[in-house]
Formats: structure tokens, C-alpha cells, sequence
């Protein structure tokens, strides 16, 4: 085994941002790619010496090697131990578990999340802090700087290390220990949730299905759902983490995961129905005929997160993504506790949770997550939710309409047109932004527009400031419309709609679509959305 030097190759058209770097696996395969990336994590966080990481990844093509490659990189750079999953696998949620409760330096996470995998697919790496959080921009900053200065990176020659085996191997000094990537976070889960209350609802003849869309989660779903909770076996469905997630598009939402949609609705409905994405800190839920959006989600779990063991002193305050609809800010006032409105992306709640001002945060997006780790967590959705129906032994549908009569409703969608030309995309935003003094007064579609404004946030603990976060446009208290470009895809740009109005007493029988029918022309209108990106409806609408 000797030392080596080899040249990086430079990372160009993407900036590692918000979520790390993500490119097309091909990109990431050129050697010297993603050793470029990590060889510059290193340089910034290190010296390495004396220092434990994390390393795991949602088992997407490509996985393993980069596992490999990091693991001799990281013996290079003089780390004395790297913790990692068995099979290279560790969802991210469990990796965030792993970095807190072993007291590891950080970690290195791989995955593109919701993005399809596979050689034709995306991947991605990203760094989390030692809270177990995703590193803030400070740190993704100095990391890309880094990696257009460097020009080489150290690694080991040295044989693989199996991934199969629980156990320690050694490269060169440095230990590289393989661990079972559940069993960290299965722990955590049994000292926040009443399994006993768990068990005997599932006991009552309580049926669920779980769609592991053939990413991260199926071994925790199977392990914990089924093995512990009993759960009936098949419970869990696509529960095999394939390289590819089967050639599907591991996106918990009603469009990408539409055969679980279609259980839920149709005939011999099971009670619940709940996914999970690529690297499981995504979750939906769906009751039996009704979804739930996440936005409202987010807002029950907080209305009833004492319920739970881990959360039955209450909470202490719940932040929200802006986009996400604002029930969850109408929980926190009949609470209250205060409701903190942060940038799109998890890295902006980690502060607020160190400091302890919240204990729930969740995204539109389908992220919800808690104190328990420091990124947003699918399956620990999924408990809570299972341990609120144990407690209270109503359906869905029911706790939901429930919630409604005691808050209003958020009718709420998110419209996604994708695959567009960025720069089309940049100066449909510009338009927008350009326009925003003289659209207060404005009537659209006969809503009268009140305030806009594009959200900058200044973190209330460390004072950083994040600015362009996304177009608000308010039309009184009840109707909003957010305009925003997508950071997480790897070609062209998504342009992401979100439209939200406010019903203080909702009549159930109406569906999202109708409600938001006018709200989602006017903000056509206002966009000129049509004009500008020739589309006539979005791609996806969840
Ligand atoms: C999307 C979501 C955002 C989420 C991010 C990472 O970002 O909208 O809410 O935090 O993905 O999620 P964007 O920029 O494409 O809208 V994941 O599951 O990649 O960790
Ligand atoms: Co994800």
C-alpha cells in the first residue's frame, strides 16, 4: 500500500450548492470528479488527523466504487476512522442519526435524493457538520472555491475493503468500520415512539402499506414496520434498494408514486399508505381516500406531536420552508409557540434547532423532521404518524377534517414545469422581480395583489443572511402565490409554482384543484408563464 497524487478533473456548469454537488452519474464517474469534490471537503474541514467520519450512501449506481474511492481517500488525508453502512448504505436520516450518536467529525452523505439513479441517472455527495446537519453555506462556499483551486488529490493504493461485513478492516492506519445502518436509528426511534401502543394497533388488524420505491428506506421500513412493529409481511412494498430504484423516479409525491395512490383510493383500501424517496428523508401520507398534503402534514404532526413519548412535554416552536403553506403557523398560534419561515432547504433549520427555538420543521416538499437528528427524516414521519392513530384511534380522513374544523384549511398545490431553458427561466424571475414595486394594487384574475416582495431571511441565532429566496406575492391574508427555480436538478431549470388560499371554514368535499383553480391562472398571468416558456400546463402538479 503506498501514497499517491493524481490530478482532479474540474467540476464545471455546477456550483455544489444547497444539497451538495449533484450531477449526471457519468459526470460523477470521470476520474478524478467526485475526487475532486471530496479532496476539497477535506481540505476545508481538515486536517483529517485524529479525526472519525460517517460515510454512507441510498445505494444508487455508483455507490459502492465511490464508497471505495472515499474510504482510501480519507486514509490518504490521515482520518483514523471512517464508520460505514454495510453494503455502503445509510440513509440520510440515519447517517445525520450516526454522526450524533457515535460523536463523529462530520460526514459524507451520497446521494441525489429524489433524482432518478442509474448510469443514465443522477448522483451525489454532500458533507454534513458534526451536529449531523448538512453543511451551511460558509462551509459549501469555501468547498467549491476549494475545488477550482486544487489540481490533485491524495488517496492509497490499496485492495477494496468488503462492504458486506459487519466489522473493521484497516487501510494503511486508518480503520474503516462497516456497522448496520438501521440499527442507530432504529434505536432513536424506539426511545421517541410507543412501539408497545404501535404493535397493538397493527394487532387490532390496522393495515398499512409502505412504498420503499426500491430506494434507502426498504431495510428500515422491513426492519422496523414488519420485524418489530408487526406490521403483516409485504407491508412494505419495492422494499430492495436497486441501483437504479427499479428505473423509477424515487419522488414521494401523488404523480411519482401513483400505484400507492391508486391502493389508497381504490377498492379493499388499506388504513395508511405512506413513501419514502431515494435517500428516505422524503415522506408521503395517505390515508384510506385521502391525501394528505405535506404542508398540512407538517401541521398535525405538530398539533399532536404530544401524543408521542418523545415529544410529551410539547414542543417548543415549529419552522416551515416560506413555500410550505402556513397551517402549521396557525398550530403554532393556538400553541403558542412561535412558527419560523426559513429559506427552501433543511441546512437553514439546523441553527434554530441547536439553539433549541424548535423542535418540529418540515418543507412542502414532503421533508418533516424534528430535534431527534439534523436532517429531515421519512420514516420518523411515518412513526409519528402511526403513534398519533395508535393514541387516538381514528382514521385519517377523520384527524384530518378534525384539524381543518379547529384551524381552516391551507388549499394548497405546487406546480413544477420542468425541463426548461434556464435562461428563459432566469428572465422569466427577472420580469418578476423587475415588476414587484408596481404589482401591489394590481387585479389579477379578480385577486387584488396586497404585498410582493423576493424573500431574504437573516438567521435569527447567527445572523447570516440568505437573499432571492423566492417571489411572494400576497392577495390578502388568504391567497398567495411563490415563484421559485429549483436547485437540486442537474439539466436545464424547473420553475416551481406554489399556490396556497386560505379557508377558514373549509367544506371538505371540495378538492385542492377547484379551490386553486383562479389562483393558478392568475399566476400564469403574472408570470407569463405561457409567453415566456411556451407551456401551457406543468409537468407536475402535487
Ligand atoms: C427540493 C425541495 C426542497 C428540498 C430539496 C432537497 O429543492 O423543493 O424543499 O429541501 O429539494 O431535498 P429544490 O431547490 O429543487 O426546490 V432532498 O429530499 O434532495 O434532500
Ligand atoms: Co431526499
Amino acid at each position: 500500500m503506498h501514497l499517491k497524487t493524481v490530478s482532479t478533473t474540474p467540476i464545471t456548469g455546477q456550483k455544489p450548492g444547497t444539497s451538495g454537488l449533484r450531477a449526471r452519474t457519468r459526470t460523477f464517474m470521470q476520474p478524478g470528479y467526485l475526487e475532486n469534490y471530496v479532496q476539497s471537503a477535506f481540505d476545508v474541514v481538515g486536517p483529517l488527523t485524529g479525526k472519525t467520519l460517517t460515510l454512507g450512501g441510498d445505494g444508487r449506481f455508483f455507490n459502492a466504487e465511490a464508497i471505495q474511492t472515499i474510504l482510501k481517500m480519507a486514509a490518504a488525508n490521515g482520518a483514523d476512522r471512517v464508520v460505514v453502512g454495510k453494503d455502503g448504505f445509510l440513509s440520510t436520516p440515519a447517517a445525520s442519526a450516526v454522526i450524533r450518536r457515535l460523536g463523529t467529525d462530520g460526514g459524507l452523505i451520497l446521494s441525489a435524493s429524489h433524482n432518478p439513479g442509474g448510469r443514465d441517472g443522477d448522483f451525489g455527495v454532500k458533507y454534513n457538520v458534526p451536529n449531523g446537519g448538512p453543511a451551511p453555506e460558509s462551509v459549501t462556499d469555501a468547498v467549491h472555491a476549494q475545488t477550482l483551486e486544487i489540481t490533485e488529490y491524495r488517496t492509497l493504493e490499496a485492495p477494496d475493503i468488503d462492504l458486506g461485513k459487519v466489522g473493521e478492516n484497516y487501510l494503511g492506519r486508518m480503520v474503516a468500520e462497516v456497522i448496520d445502518p438501521v440499527a442507530t436509528h432504529a434505536e432513536l426511534m424506539r426511545e421517541l415512539f410507543d412501539f408497545d401502543a404501535i404493535r397493538e394497533l397493527f394487532a387490532s388488524g390496522f393495515r398499512m402499506r409502505f412504498d420503499a420505491m426500491h430506494a434507502i428506506t426498504g431495510p428500515y421500513a422491513k426492519t422496523i414496520l414488519e420485524e418489530e412493529l408487526g406490521a403483516s409481511e409485504g407491508t412494505v412494498v419495492n422494499a430492495l434498494p436497486l441501483p437504479d430504484f427499479g428505473g423509477g423516479h424515487p419522488d414521494p409525491n401523488p404523480v411519482h408514486a401513483a400505484p400507492l395512490m391508486a391502493e389508497l383510493f381504490g377498492p379493499n383500501a388499506p388504513d395508511f399508505g405512506a413513501a419514502s424517496d431515494g435517500d428516505g428523508d422524503r415522506n408521503m401520507i395517505v390515508g384510506r381516500g385521502c391525501y394528505v398534503t405535506p404542508s398540512d402534514s407538517l401541521a398535525v404532526l405538530a398539533a399532536n406531536a404530544h401524543l408521542a413519548p418523545g415529544y410529551a412535554a410539547g414542543i417548543k416552536g415549529i419552522a416551515r420552508s416560506m413555500p410550505t403553506s402556513r397551517a402549521a403557523n396557525r398550530v403554532a398560534d393556538r400553541l403558542g409557540i412561535p412558527c419560523f419561515e426559513t429559506p427552501t432547504g433543511w441546512k437553514f433549520f439546523g441553527t434554530l434547532l441547536d439553539a433549541g427555538l424548535v423542535t418540529l420543521c418540515g418543507e412542502e416538499s414532503a421533508g418533516t423532521g424534528s430535534n431527534h437528528v439534523r436532517e429531515k427524516d421519512g420514516l420518523w414521519a411515518v412513526l409519528l404518524w402511526l403513534n398519533i392513530l395508535a393514541v387516538r384511534r381514528k382514521g385519517v380522513a377523520e384527524i384530518l377534517s378534525e384539524h381543518w374544523a379547529l384551524h381552516g384549511r391551507d388549499h394548497y398545490s405546487r406546480h413544477d414545469y420542468e425541463g426548461i431553458d434556464a435562461d428563459a427561466a432566469e428572465r422569466l424571475m427577472d420580469g418578476l422581480r423587475d415588476e414587484l414595486p408596481r404589482l401591489p394594487g394590481q387585479e389579477v384574475e379578480g385577486l387584488t395583489i396586497t404585498m410582493a416582495d423576493d424573500f431574504s431571511y437573516s438567521d435569527p441565532v447567527d445572523g447570516s443572511t440568505a437573499e432571492r429566496q423566492g417571489i411572494r406575492i400576497m392577495f390578502g391574508e388568504t391567497v398567495r402565490v411563490v415563484f421559485r427555480l429549483s436547485g437540486t436538478g442537474t439539466v436545464g431549470a424547473t420553475l416551481r409554482v406554489y399556490l396556497e388560499q386560505f379557508d377558514p371554514d373549509p367544506d371538505v368535499r371540495h378538492g385542492e384543484c377547484e379551490v386553486l383553480d383562479r389562483v393558478a391562472r392568475a399566476a400564469g398571468a403574472l408570470a407569463g408563464i405561457h409567453e415566456r416558456l411556451g407551456r401551457r400546463s406543468p409537468d407536475v402538479r402535487t
